[in-house]
């Protein structure tokens, strides 16, 4: 038997170079080793001010990139979170053994409160009980993520054994695994790369637009002038360099930035023309897959018909460890 393996997406955006450095491509990498299911987590994205009239397109195109960055239907499962009702019940249960001590000092919270002043609601505070029943409806073990999610993960471990403690021995440990890329940051220079700020490159991004953000994108702030020297261990776009160019580029642009014999707008374009290059397959299959939305609809139907039963499953189990009729 396969260990089954549970990791989610928001459809909060464009998906991005971060999300598929930090976890999708390492989901792909897994595909065959584990039991996968994947899941567009829609009641996730819905904790932050969104155009109802945006979702469902949000939700087709995070799943029709999801499949062209390598998610075989055919090889796991995916899914829609709003289409298995029990990860809303099993939250439910949850929270009443979460301390809100515990939600009180999750980082993503506190980050996600001050950029969304004005929404600071309930869903966001709970999102991590959510989380954590995504996981748990399946009795997830391993849940490849990026490492913002990690505080979440090790939260749905606790969660996982307090109610083991208190019903029964009913979940496993759900284990968070990083990709060699688990923090990629923002074309800004400042925050991690996200789908909800300005300062990404999306998986299905243009070429011109590929390199209009780069032209503008945050490098070593120390540079001001073209004759300074650079620093490239200091420098946000010689972090992209190491993911998307050769070993003998990345040696020369470390060498030669840092003697300023070249500068910021040979490095970009560089960086531009790999991005370009190494994306180019992706788009142009999320491009055949897109005009076909009834297409990506049927999968995520069969996926939700699959989980829904083994989410079930867990329910009747956990309901009759807590006494409920
Ligand atoms: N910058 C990043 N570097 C590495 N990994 C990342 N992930 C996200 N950003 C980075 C990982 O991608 C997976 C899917 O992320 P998510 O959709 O669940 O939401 P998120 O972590 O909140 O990602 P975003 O892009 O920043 O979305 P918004 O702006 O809506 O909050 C996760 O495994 C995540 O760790």
């Amino acid at each position: 038997m396969k260990k089954r393996l549970f990791s989610g997406i928001q459809p909060s955006g464009e998906v991005h170079i971060g999300n598929y450095l930090g976890a999708i491509k390492n989901w792909v990498g897994m595909i065959d080793q584990y039991d996968c299911i994947f899941c567009i987590v829609d009641y996730h994205a819905i904790t932050i001010e969104y155009d109802p009239k945006e979702m469902q397109n949000r939700i087709i195109k995070a799943a029709a990139v999801n499949i062209a960055a390598g998610l075989d239907p055919d090889k796991c499962t995916l899914f829609v979170q709003s289409h298995v009702p029990e990860h809303t019940e099993l939250a439910w249960i949850l929270n009443s053994v979460t301390p809100v001590g515990h939600l009180e000092r999750m980082t993503q919270f506190k980050d996600k409160a001050k950029q969304h002043r004005d929404n600071i609601n309930t869903g966001l505070f709970t999102y991590p009980v959510l989380q954590a029943a995504d996981i748990l409806v399946y009795k997830g073990e391993a849940v490849p993520v990026g490492e913002d999610q990690v505080q979440h993960i090790e939260l749905a471990r606790e969660i996982a054994r307090k109610f083991n403690q208190r019903y029964g021995e009913t979940f496993p440990d759900p284990q968070e695994i990083l990709s060699n890329a688990p923090r990629i940051m923002g074309l800004d220079g400042k925050t991690k790369m996200s789908k909800s700020r300005d300062n990404y490159i999306s998986l299905v991004e243009s070429p011109e637009s590929i390199w209009k953000k780069l032209s503008t994108a945050v490098t070593d702030e120390n540079r001001k002038r073209r004759t300074d020297p650079g620093n490239p261990d200091i420098c946000n776009l010689f972090a992209l360099h190491k993911f998307y160019s050769g070993s003998e580029q990345i040696e020369r642009i470390n060498r030669a930035c840092r003697i300023a014999e070249i500068g910021c707008i040979e490095c970009k374009k560089t960086l531009s023309e790999n991005i370009v290059s190494d994306l180019a397959p992706m788009r142009e299959k999320y491009e055949q897959l897109i005009k076909d939305k009834n297409f990506i609809i049927d999968i995520l139907h069969k996926g939700a018909k699959k989980c829904k039963s083994m989410a079930e499953t867990t329910m009747s189990e956990v309901k009759k460890r807590m006494g409920l009729v």
